[in-house]
């Protein structure tokens, strides 16, 4: 498998899946602006769309969409820690949060990234909603759950630490929200997440196991 991605984009959260599920992938970066992966092809041939993450298949097919992708590589591998129950129930509530961080979270980080200077107007519309969807998290951990779904990590938990650690990006703080704060060490915490971020130039150490 081929995973175009960008250094710390949304695209991680795939590569922490495949190194959970132990599969062998080769990481392709791609200049989304100039429209070329790092071997100077053009990536629109791959994904018209112009943005990562990108997942090319064995037999040549291309995967995107974050919440399309990950389900996808935990239910091509139901012996897999990460497939979990797989019932249309566990299914529909792991959708539910894979659509939510990336229509409502993943998007809440938009003008932060826009390129420009945010006026203070823009500045406090945007830690508003944030805020909002920070808070949606929090409740979503509020039984103390260790994941967002229960006590088992899955393919959710990947998108999600992904966006939510863009919040150090940003230097927005998390300490209003202490089971998010929490979630995101654990996340962090795990050898997968710290093998991605090693992976990805966001951490110097070694991996931890
Ligand atoms: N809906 C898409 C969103 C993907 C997306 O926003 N990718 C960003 C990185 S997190 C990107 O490639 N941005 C560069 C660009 O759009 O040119 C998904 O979930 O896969």
């Amino acid at each position: 498998m081929k995973l175009y991605f960008k250094p710390g984009a949304c695209s991680m959260s795939s590569r922490i899946v495949l190194i959970e599920l132990g599969l062998p992938f080769d990481a392709i970066a791609v200049d989304t602006e100039n429209g070329k992966t790092e071997t100077g092809a053009d990536y629109r041939a791959i994904n018209p769309k112009g943005y990562v993450p990108a997942l090319e298949l064995a037999d040549g097919s291309i995967l995107t969409e974050n919440a399309a992708i990950l389900p996808y590589l935990a239910e091509t591998h139901p012996g897999s820690a990460l497939a979990g129950a797989r019932g249309p129930l566990h299914r529909a509530r792991e959708q539910a949060w894979l659509s939510f961080t990336s229509s409502e979270l993943h998007k809440a980080f938009g003008p932060y990234f826009s390129g420009r200077p945010l006026s203070d107007g823009e500045k406090e519309h945007a830690d508003r909603n944030l805020a909002r969807r920070i808070g949606d998290v929090e409740q979503g951990l509020s039984d103390g759950r260790n994941f967002i779904m229960g006590d088992t990590f899955t393919v959710a938990d990947a998108y999600l630490f992904v966006v939510l650690n863009w919040t150090g990006f940003i230097g927005f703080s998390l300490d209003p929200w202490p089971h998010v704060g929490a979630y995101l060490a654990r996340v962090a915490a795990r050898p997968a997440t710290r093998e991605a971020l090693r992976q990805e130039g966001l951490l110097s150490e070694a991996p931890a196991a």
